[in-house]
């Protein structure tokens, strides 16, 4: 039986947040039995903001850790580093001359990291989707597992896909997003107007995959509610609240009437409790497996030289088709 096949990537920026796991890891793990999957840690795009070299290094060992502790079976999938398959740099810089100036300008990501690092501007910054488009198309996914804040560059793979297909003929894929509706959009604990996210400058608006159970409990203690004191859902006048049932729902499976029913009449210290433990629950043997990946540094170099083996064979067959397509001599 032919599965179809999924790729996806996070970047090494940092440790894994609530968020992450939510929106994109816990969806990977359920896709792996359907599909073929592709997992790589996108070490290339981390560079579009300025790093330490080796706290990027130990980032990059310490998500492939993640991948695995989270539950992906690397038996089972091919998980790797993108800096590893130079091919993907290649099709990125053929693929930057079938996408337009217009369409970079308009993705809201690189809006949002130039005003927020506005003394590094870089053109990487601003290429960072056709990198992304490279990543996908290389594979020929047919889906692609991220968050809601990714849903504009995966629109745009598509149209650069399409465009090179119309010039040259069928080559690539149209992949389609996968993005659940419950978790794709984690929001702050602290601002829950705008998303949790790795780089937030207030610890207590995120929770970190690595947080020890107590931090866990009182980040959520402190999680801004408003004052209607009612356990309902409706994110455009108690994005807290909402925020929090999202949270406790994906979690737990149950729906936002199940929850609302659960915690009738019962104020929101209980509630806020309730969530924490649930997620302390739920990160309890992703941080234990995590614990003990870390101290394995030859098994996790293991699985990215055999995933990066892997992947290589798949892109190289597309890049050279590109190649032969364009009129490159190879
Ligand atoms: P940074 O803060 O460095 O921009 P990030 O936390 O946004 O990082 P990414 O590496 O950009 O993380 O994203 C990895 C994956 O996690 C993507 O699929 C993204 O859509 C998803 N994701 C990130 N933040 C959230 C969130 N708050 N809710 C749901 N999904 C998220
Ligand atoms: N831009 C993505 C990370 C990423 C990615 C990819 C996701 C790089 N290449 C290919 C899916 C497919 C992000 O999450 N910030």
């Amino acid at each position: 039986m032919n599965k179809k096949r999924v790729l996806s990537g996070i970047q090494a920026t940092g440790k894994l947040t609530l968020g992450n796991y939510l929106g994109a890891l816990n969806t990977w793990v359920k896709m792996q039995e359907e599909y073929e999957c592709y997992y790589m840690i996108a070490d290339l795009h981390t560079l579009t903001v300025r790093r330490e070299a080796e706290e990027l290094r130990k980032n990059t060992l310490n998500l492939i850790a993640m991948y695995i502790a989270a539950g992906l079976d690397p038996e089972n999938n091919t998980i790797f580093i993108q800096s590893h398959i130079p091919a993907h740099s290649e099709l990125s810089w053929i693929l930057g001359c079938y996408t337009y100036m217009g369409e970079l300008n308009r993705m809201t990501q690189f809006k949002d990291k130039s005003a927020k690092h506005a003394d590094n501007i870089n053109s990487g910054l601003f290429t960072y989707p056709v990198l992304m488009a490279a990543d996908i198309l290389i594979y020929n996914a047919d889906y692609v597992p991220v968050g809601e804040d990714q849903r504009q560059h995966l629109e745009l793979t598509r149209d650069i896909a399409e465009r090179f297909n119309s010039i040259y003929g069928e080559t690539f894929v149209i992949p389609e997003g996968y993005t659940k509706k419950e978790g794709a959009r984690i929001m702050g604990l602290q601002n829950p107007e705008a998303k949790m996210s790795k780089s937030s400058t207030n610890p207590n608006d995120v929770i970190f995959l690595e947080d020890e159970p107590e931090v866990i409990m009182k980040k959520f203690k402190k999680a801004v509610t408003d004052s209607e004191g009612i356990v309902k859902y409706n994110p455009e006048t108690k994005p807290g609240i909402s925020n929090l049932m999202e949270i406790y729902s994906v979690i737990t499976g149950k729906t936002k009437e199940e929850i609302e029913k659960e915690f009738e009449g019962q104020g929101y210290g209980f509630f806020k409790e309730a969530v924490g433990k649930a997620v302390v629950e739920k990160l309890k043997p992703v941080q234990e497996k995590y614990k003990e990946l870390q101290e394995n540094p030859e098994y996790l170099e293991n699985i990215y030289r055999k995933g990066a083996e892997q992947a290589r064979i798949i892109a190289t067959k597309t890049i050279e088709d590109v190649k032969r397509k364009v009129g490159l001599v190879i």
